[in-house]
């Protein structure tokens, strides 16, 4: 995939979302670099010691003359220490807090961002990537503020003030020491070079272990029925190992890289100990000063050996903020446009479709094609047609899920274009084809859409859609959980709980899509009629596959590849004899009429 470009950079996205924090987070990084220097007390302290009481000609009478200055020493050398430990300590707590509030804040951001995102953006994303972004790479975000920047700076700072020092005490040695640094960057820039795209591959694979992991708890149902357990379960170990493998290549790569920079490390005692020596030997420098720079030498090394770590822990990050980022930036494109129409009141429900066409953003075939139509106010309107004919993507476009690629949808004589989305999709009831009841009572379920509705009007709305009787009837009635996709309610039952829940909000205009195929005739016949009898105004758009649930409407169109091939009443149809003819001859058992 082409790589995004993002109005931020990483650091200063990081730094835009510790608005708030970031005094703390400035002085965390002042301890840190403190702390840092306080890691020359007990070189410097020991060097005085050292040259003062252990070694010259005097140095035995000076420790006797001098008793308090050596325990006043040792004392400031544990007093540093202890001082040292503390601010590592609440030096860690703020990059921890800084940290846990960063994750939460962009967590929440995050999640509103995929909450507002459109149509397209389900169906190019898959739910188990999403769910990656939000756990595993935010956690890599928590640490890359948490760990990485904090040993980032540790390191130079460390390597910075102890180079001073050395320099400070003999040039010489300090030189012979730091020629090193160059070698090590070298190492670790060609390394990053490497390791870089397979933490870009590693985090794709996380993603796609979680995927599986995601579609087959989701999807077992379906695994189960076809008895497709031992093929999932090999396909899940696939991907695990697959995830393994590049984790375990990801380390690989750092192995190749180690040697050198252990071997350069290593070298620097070597070095101390030759160049040290001759230094000693001729006078250039003093035993304290040796052991100074002994005692320090693991300030120089440690950077150079944690360098690798702390770069691969950065590309992690990399990898990872990448996937944040764009979905942190990423925009719906269909928004309520700059001037749109305030309309607070009810729509009176007029929906027209002005020679509209669509098509989907990822596929080259059009779906629908020229298509006009107008529902008046409280009217009916049945669609039907074949399976695949573009029903549903139609009746999508009144929402506005999606956009017409040509013509216009209006509802009230408005383009849908210029109304606020958040008005028009409350003033639309809407009952999809795949049911998707959430986890909750079914009065949860069916006031979704309006919170503050009564007891009474669910109990009407359920008794609208036929659904009072089996919820009655049921151990807890209308406090019954239902689970994730309503297990437990049979796929009429949930269809009319569906259809009770669009019918909670009182739309003006009410969309059902094949909502009631799943019913038996009898019960479908019932709700035909209270949804004519409902005791506020709207317009119904229903896509159907029997007759008997179309032919009260009091306009039909048959959609045929994307087109309307036949419009009008019942009884017109009947006479024109086309499409819609065949299908109630076909469904009423009397085709050989028809066609004799
Ligand atoms: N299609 C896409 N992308 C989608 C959804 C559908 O390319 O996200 C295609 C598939 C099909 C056409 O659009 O060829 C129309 O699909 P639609 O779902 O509108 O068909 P339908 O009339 O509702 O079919 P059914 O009766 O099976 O629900
Ligand atoms: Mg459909």
């Amino acid at each position: 995939m082409q790589k995004k470009k993002f109005p931020r950079t990483k650091l200063q996205w990081i730094w835009d979302n510790i608005a708030g924090l970031r005094v703390v987070f400035i002085l965390a990084i002042v301890g840190t670099l403190f702390y840092n220097l306080l890691q020359l007390t007990v070189p410097f302290f020991s060097q005085m010691i050292v040259d003062r009481f252990l070694t010259g000609d005097n140095a035995a009478v000076h420790f006797q003359e001098n008793k308090g200055e050596f325990f006043t020493l040792i004392a400031a050398m544990i007093g540093f220490t202890l001082l040292r430990a503390l601010i590592v300590y609440i030096d860690c707590m703020a990059y921890e807090h800084v940290s846990q509030r960063a994750l939460f804040r962009i967590r929440n951001y995050l999640f509103e961002k995929i909450e507002r995102q459109d149509m397209h953006f389900y169906n190019e994303y898959r739910t188990g990537d999403l769910m990656t972004r939000l756990t595993g790479d935010l956690d890599a975000i928590r640490h890359n503020i948490a760990w990485v920047i904090r040993m980032i700076i540790e390191c130079f700072a460390l390597f910075t003030v102890v180079s001073i020092y050395f320099f400070s005490m003999n040039v010489k040695m300090a030189l012979c020491i730091v020629a090193m640094a160059p070698v090590i960057f070298l190492i670790v820039f060609t390394f990053r070079k490497k390791v870089a795209p397979m933490h870009a591959l590693l985090r794709e694979k996380h993603a796609q272990m979680n995927t599986a992991a995601q579609e087959n708890i989701s999807g077992n149902r379906v695994v189960k029925a076809f008895s497709r357990e031992d093929y999932e379960i090999e396909k899940f170990d696939q991907s695990n190992h697959d995830y393994a493998e590049t984790n375990k290549k990801t380390r690989l790569v750092w192995v190749k890289f180690f040697p050198f920079v252990e071997t350069c490390a290593n070298l620097l005692p070597v070095i101390l100990l030759w160049v040290g020596g001759t230094l000693l030997m001729k006078d250039e420098m003093t035993m304290g000063e040796y052991v100074a720079f002994s005692g320090l030498m693991w300030a120089i090394a440690n950077p150079m050996r944690l360098l690798g770590n702390i770069l691969n822990e950065f590309q992690r990050f990399s990898a990872a903020a990448d996937k944040v980022m764009e979905i942190y930036y990423s925009e719906p494109s269909i928004v309520d446009a700059p001037d749109a129409i305030d309309h607070p009141d009810r729509f009176k429900g007029k929906v027209e479709f002005r020679h509209v066409s669509f098509q989907y953003e990822d596929s080259g075939l059009p779906v629908l094609e020229d298509i006009s139509f107008t529902a008046a106010p409280g009217e009916t309107i049945a669609i039907m047609g074949e399976t695949g004919c573009g029903k549903t993507s139609l009746i999508q476009l009144i929402p506005r899920f999606y956009e017409p690629t040509k013509g216009q949808v209006l509802v009230d004589d408005m383009d849908v274009s210029k109304l606020k989305l958040q008005q028009l999709r409350t003033s639309i009831g809407m009952a999809t084809q795949d049911v998707l009841l959430y986890s909750d009572t079914i009065d949860g379920n069916i006031a979704y859409g309006d919170l503050n509705i009564s007891k009474e009007n669910v109990l009407k709305v359920s008794r609208y859609a036929a659904a009072d009787e089996f919820i009655s009837k049921m151990p807890d009635g209308y406090n019954t959980i239902v689970g994730e996709r309503g297990v437990g309610l049979s796929g009429g039952q949930k269809q009319r709980i569906s259809l009770a829940r669009a019918l909670a909000i009182r739309p003006s205009i009410l969309i059902l899509d094949d909502t009631t195929s799943a019913v038996d005739m009898e019960t479908e016949k019932q709700i035909q009629k209270s949804l004519s009898e409902l005791d506020f105004p709207c317009t119904k758009i229903i896509i159907a596959q029997r007759i008997s649930t179309t032919k009260t409407a009091d306009h039909i169109l048959i959609l045929q590849h994307g087109k309307i091939t036949e419009q009008g009443t019942h009884n017109e149809l009947i006479r024109k004899g086309g499409y819609y003819a065949d299908l109630v001859a076909l469904q009423t058992g009397k085709e050989e009429m028809v066609h004799g």
